[in-house]
């Protein structure tokens, strides 16, 4: 019975805190699977938990199309352009965009370059989509790069050397289970070019099989195989897979979403940063703008300010990150998002030890004014909203600093702090001595990673604070995660609270600095209007009606009084609307100075 789980599907467990028991045999199961975890971050695996920090490339004959089908732009996700629900198009006359696909200034040198330049310890890319067209030279199917296109060369083979050449790892994504214009695959057509009838097991063995023998084949070493989508593909067929990668490059890392359980690492949904630390191997894969693919009109890149914020969560989180470009039709990377790149690269060069090989926050969560990640006896104060009083606010810490100091480049000068109840207060320069982001170190007496921290969830005098309700205690009322598109494959997720009861509530337990008045807003959804209360563990009540949309909107509800520093609780509640349509996301307390 034990034997059953697999460490993935314990990690997946774990993450789920609130979900399972700690019973003494899955302590002794998490103690089995520790040591395998550190065999596989000593071996294999070594590259991607250390790393951190990964290049990710959607190509294909989509960014080609960049967004475009019959002078019509679809918005959206690009590399699904060809599908139902966007423009539609039969395979046969998709299969013929290849004609026009000539990338002629791909330069695999300039793109590794950009990946090192960035930062970054590996690429990944997509060997085959949904839409069925391998970037490779592939025997299997003509549908290919060299055999159907004006190009006729394989790029695979130059981006794997290149990246060979200066040092990267390099891997391969592969659309196992979808394959829009190969007979028999999930959302392909079901005849074949003859008219017969086909089924998943002729492309399984006519296509996805053989392809991945290429892939795993022809590329020398490679460092991952991402497959992705497994649906309900047949667990028979996801272990022959995997076996093969197991048996054609046993260095190669799977992330899990081969299926069934399997994979050597927890890949999270798209663009997802969580909100807690998870134990384990895992991954965020995010992209530089909303699209995968490249598509024309997609220039809404993340700044250098957001690519590190978001790698620096991850890293905090206990991840590794994985960041998409999309080269287009001529095999360029678009300018800005290169530019951001960069310059994100130019700060990580800087401070490596803050993100490779980096351990995860003690504080299991972000802080409003950034993250901290660990390395040796240093915890990294990565401080993206610096506090313009002078004083930087840290909750809860409670084992001993030895000395701390703002890493500027220069004298790296010690800064002075001091405790106040549970708070450490750090005096700081008014102006933020590094952009995007300035990193404090502190020197700890032990080792940081075993850093203890209690009551973290602060308030703080000098910036707001998010809390949400994945934080909070629910009783009454259903927390659960959710996620939904705004742009048409761009996907957003929240822990939310619904379904209220009679006496449904959220309680915060928070740690305030400072005795006053902050501002209470609520993030929520519903409709029509709806009146929510927060009542303090003194009794102060701030009670508020506001609008409701469907979408989460937060709302300036009233003052809250503390009236003495340290532990409170907060607790929020539906007092009017419709209890199974109102959700509450997250409460803000922001200093009314
Ligand atoms: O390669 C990228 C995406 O194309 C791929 N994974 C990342 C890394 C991916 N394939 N499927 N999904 C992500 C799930 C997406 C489902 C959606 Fe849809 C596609 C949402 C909108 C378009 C399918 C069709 C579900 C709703 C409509």
């Amino acid at each position: 019975m034990r034997k059953k789980y697999t460490i993935l599907g314990l990690f997946i467990c774990l993450s789920l805190q609130s979900q399972i028991n700690e019973t003494k045999e899955m302590n002794e199961m998490w103690g089995e699977s520790k040591a395998s975890l550190e065999a596989l971050k000593n071996g294999k695996g070594k590259l991607f938990d250390e790393g951190n920090f990964g290049m990710f490339i959607h190509w294909g004959l989509f960014s080609n199309l960049g967004g475009i089908w019959n002078d019509k732009t679809y918005y959206g996700i690009g590399e699904w352009i060809m599908n139902p629900r966007v423009a539609n198009i039969p395979p046969e006359e998709y299969k013929k965009t290849a004609e026009d696909f000539n990338p002629s200034e791909f330069n695999a040198k300039k793109i590794a370059q950009l990946a090192k330049d960035a930062g970054m310890k590996y690429i990944i890319i997509t060997s085959k989509h949904h839409e069925g067209f391998a970037m490779f030279d592939s025997k299997a199917s003509d549908f290919n790069i060299v055999d159907a296109t004006p190009f006729a060369r394989d790029p695979m083979k130059e981006l794997s050397a290149a990246c060979k050449e200066i040092g990267l790892g390099f891997g391969f994504y592969y659309s196992h289970n979808q394959d829009w214009t190969a007979p028999g695959a999930s959302g392909g057509p079901k005849k074949d070019a003859k008219g017969k009838e086909v089924n998943f097991k002729d492309y399984f063995y006519s296509k996805c099989k053989p392809q991945v023998r290429e892939i795993c084949t022809n590329y020398g070493d490679i460092d991952f195989v991402w497959f992705d989508t497994p649906g309900d593909m047949k667990k028979e067929y996801v272990i022959e897979l995997v076996d093969l990668v197991k048996e054609l490059q046993p260095n190669a890392m799977m992330c899990s979403r081969v299926g069934h359980g399997m994979g050597d690492y927890a890949s999270k949904g798209d663009m997802e940063v969580p909100t807690r630390n998870i134990e384990g191997l895992w991954e965020t894969c995010d992209t530089n703008n909303d699209s995968w693919s490249y598509a024309w009109y997609d220039n809404n890149f993340k700044s250098p300010k957001i690519i590190l914020h978001r790698l620096i969560a991850t890293v905090a989180r206990g991840g590794s990150y994985l960041f998409n470009v999309g080269p287009d039709g001529k095999g360029n990377i678009p300018n800005i998002g290169v530019e951001f790149l960069e310059e994100a690269g130019d700060w990580i060069k800087k401070y490596p030890q803050v993100v490779y090989a980096a351990g995860s926050s003690p504080w299991g969560h972000a802080l409003p004014w950034g993250d901290v990640t660990t390395s040796g006896n240093s915890l990294f104060l990565s401080v993206f909203d610096w506090p313009k009083d002078g004083k930087l606010y840290l909750p809860g810490l409670e084992s001993e600093i030895e000395s701390a100091r703002i890493l500027d480049g220069s004298n790296n000068k010690e800064i002075v702090f001091e405790k106040k109840q549970d708070w450490t207060v750090f005096e700081i320069p008014h102006k933020k001595p590094v952009k995007p982001v300035s990193v404090i170190e502190l020197k700890m007496k032990n080792e940081a990673s075993k850093t203890k921290v209690k009551n973290d969830l602060g308030v703080y005098p000098n910036i707001a604070a998010t809390l949400l309700v994945d934080f909070g205690e629910v009783s009454n009322a259903e927390q659960e995660e959710i996620k939904w598109m705004e742009k048409f494959g761009e996907w957003k997720h929240v822990n939310q609270v619904s379904n209220w009861k009679d006496n449904g509530s959220v309680t915060w337990t928070v740690n305030v600095q400072k005795a006053g008045y902050y501002y209470i807003d609520l993030n929520y959804k519903g409709e029509d209007r709806l009146v929510w209360k927060v009542v303090t563990d003194e009794g102060v009540v701030v009670q508020n009606q506001q609008a409701a949309t469907e979408k989460y909107v937060s709302y300036n509800m009233g003052i809250v009084e503390f009236k003495g520093a340290g532990t409170h609780t907060l607790t929020a509640s539906l007092v009017e609307g419709n209890r199974n349509t109102s959700s509450l996301k997250s409460m803000l307390l922001k200093p009314t100075n």
